[in-house]
């Protein structure tokens, strides 16, 4: 009934892939040839620093990345938790399990403890939630692919990201956390799993994940 975690399975979170970051593909690389061991690997989201079913622009800069990971899901299990950077990726990852966000949390089992994973960006208040409806509506992305002459559109919105600094300590972390915590109250669960925040950092049962580009690790399930 609840999908279970395996003993060695890892999550790679907020790796925000562009060409400035290549360490996602590097990590994908080492799971391929099984430098890295492991049966199942979850994206957490902001795996990608843009990616969307919808825009070619994005589909043909990542290519070489969306590749791997579909060979990937063909040795092991690949879970995708979509980010607010990724998502409508269904048809791109045709063989993993895609879960968007108003699927998430995915409530997950692991050596008889529920675990809540997520992205991060649920429980918002309600001016994200329209804005990130609009982004990740299909009529959106369809427009934007129509009005992305010489795509002046995307070239822009790629440049912005590759600049974007992206990592920061949030300062009362243990408030933070419990926050996040708070708005699980609802959930029978034993641990909380987000990205988003890029963290690396555990109070109480919530565990924000490292960003593998910010903290330069994963995390593997072991670490509960
Ligand atoms: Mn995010």
């Amino acid at each position: 009934m609840y999908l279970n975690i395996n003993e060695n399975a890892i999550f790679i979170a907020d790796s925000h892939y562009n060409s400035n970051r290549p360490i996602l593909k590097e990590t994908l690389e080492e799971i391929l040839s099984k430098k890295i061991i492991t049966d199942q690997l979850f994206l957490m989201g902001d795996v990608f620093d843009f990616l969307s079913d919808d825009i070619s622009y994005f589909q043909n800069k990542n290519k070489d990345v969306i590749d791997l990971i579909n060979q990937i899901s063909h040795h092991i299990e690949v879970i995708y938790l979509e980010g607010n950077h990724d998502f409508n990726l269904s048809n791109t990852f045709h063989n993993s399990l895609v879960i968007s966000r108003e699927y998430q949390p995915l409530i997950c089992t692991y050596n008889n403890k529920k675990i809540a994973l997520s992205h991060g960006d649920i429980f918002m208040p309600k001016a994200y939630n329209i804005y990130t409806s609009f982004i990740r509506s299909k009529a959106t992305g369809k427009l934007a692919n129509i009005l992305d002459i010489n795509n002046i559109i995307f070239k822009n919105l790629n440049n912005w990201l590759l600049n974007k600094d992206i990592c920061g300590n949030i300062k009362e972390f243990e408030k933070f956390a419990q926050k996040r915590i708070n708005n699980y109250s609802n959930y029978d669960i034993d641990y909380i799993i987000e990205g988003h925040y890029h963290q690396d950092k555990q109070y109480k049962n919530y565990i924000n994940l490292p960003s593998l580009i910010c903290n330069g690790r994963y995390f593997c399930i072991k670490e509960i």
